[in-house]
């Protein structure tokens, strides 16, 4: 009743942004990614029957506040399926994903830690039905399940049986690159649940963001399957700003940029003015990752690097799904 899985972090080419039910983490709009290889969480989940409640270990210290409440929390999910109601379990995690990249552990975590916790229960779930447990740890987390280009499918139905992630195009489609551009900048004060559901609840631009939806999506796909480079840069790096002019139109309003995120955008702009194919794009926090093709590297980094506010680049290749260690 022991197994370890590893899964990487994605980025959203077309962003998730708003549930329809929060509790089973069903979106408004389906949205699609890229597996990353350079960030990744790798988790072991051990079930004993002498436990007598579940423990988390992230990164060595035992883990106590509300991270252990949804970790246990979900957990009981499986618990649930499997019929195995009061069998608690030692999880250990290991985050290779920098908190200051500014990228969601929680996707390449509650990945990692849905396939660790079927494969210790031996739930024979397949991919879909194991995407489906991990939507509800986390959204973005369901398209970590599979490497490569991963749409989520939003599903129409009230108990999210058909909310899942669908893989696109696999790892070795298409050899982009992916900078995270760490930023001097502070945390952000507004979560990505807080900030999507105010946005939900009171932008008067969402609905203007909802139904730019399908196009976007559909033109990706088409620009993926041709790997039309500027296309789905021109796409996702659209798709990033409208997500983010939701957040203007929120009551209150906010936003996730900084004038460090600002001076990236400027200089991805720049880039473009010289020749050379860059696009950005912005998650729920003030850090960018900058898309770029690998002849273009060199410039790519220097011009990052040389931003003000910019303390560190770090690359990512297009990654692989879940594994089991
Ligand atoms: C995304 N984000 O598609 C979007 C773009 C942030 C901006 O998914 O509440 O941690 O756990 O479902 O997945 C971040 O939100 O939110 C996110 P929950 P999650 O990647």
């Amino acid at each position: 009743m022991r197994a370890t899985a590893k899964a990487h972090t994605n980025i959203a080419l077309i962003k998730y942004w708003g549930k329809r039910n929060e509790e089973l983490i069903l979106p408004t709009n389906s949205s699609l990614s890229v597996t990353l290889d350079g960030f990744y969480t790798e988790t072991t989940v051990h079930f004993k029957e002498e436990l007598e409640r579940d423990s988390f270990m992230l990164n060595g210290t035992e883990i106590t506040d509300v991270a252990y409440d949804r970790v246990t929390n979900y957990l009981q999910l499986f618990r649930t399926y499997a019929g195995r109601e009061g069998l608690f379990a030692e999880v250990h995690s290991t985050n290779k994903v920098p908190t200051a990249a500014g990228f969601a552990s929680s996707a390449s975590g509650f990945a990692a830690l849905a396939a660790a916790t079927a494969n210790a229960l031996q739930l024979d779930l397949d991919y879909t039905a194991l995407s489906r447990f991990t939507r509800q740890g986390s959204g973005s987390a369901c398209r970590s399940i599979y490497g490569g280009f991963v749409q989520w499918e939003m599903g129409q139905l009230d108990d999210g049986s058909d909310s899942y992630a669908i893989p696109v195009a696999p790892q070795n489609h298409w050899d982009l690159r992916v900078a995270a551009v760490v930023l001097t900048a502070k945390e952000k004060d507004v979560s990505s649940r807080v900030g999507m559901k105010r946005t939900v609840d009171t932008s008067v631009f969402y609905d203007g963001w909802l139904e730019s939806l399908p196009k976007d999506l559909s033109e990706m796909k088409d620009g993926i399957a041709a790997k039309d480079f500027e296309k789905v840069g021109g796409i996702a790096e659209a798709n990033c700003l409208k997500m983010h002019a939701t957040t203007l139109g929120a009551i209150p309003p906010f936003t996730y940029w900084q004038d460090t995120t600002m001076s990236v955008m400027e200089t991805v702009q720049q880039l473009r003015k010289d020749g050379i194919p860059a696009y950005f794009t912005i998650d729920a926090g003030p850090n960018v990752k900058v898309l770029y093709q690998p002849e273009d590297e060199a410039k790519v980094l220097q011009q990052l690097e040389a931003t003000n506010g910019v303390t560190e680049v770090i690359v990512s290749k297009v990654g692989e799904g879940i594994s089991y260690l």
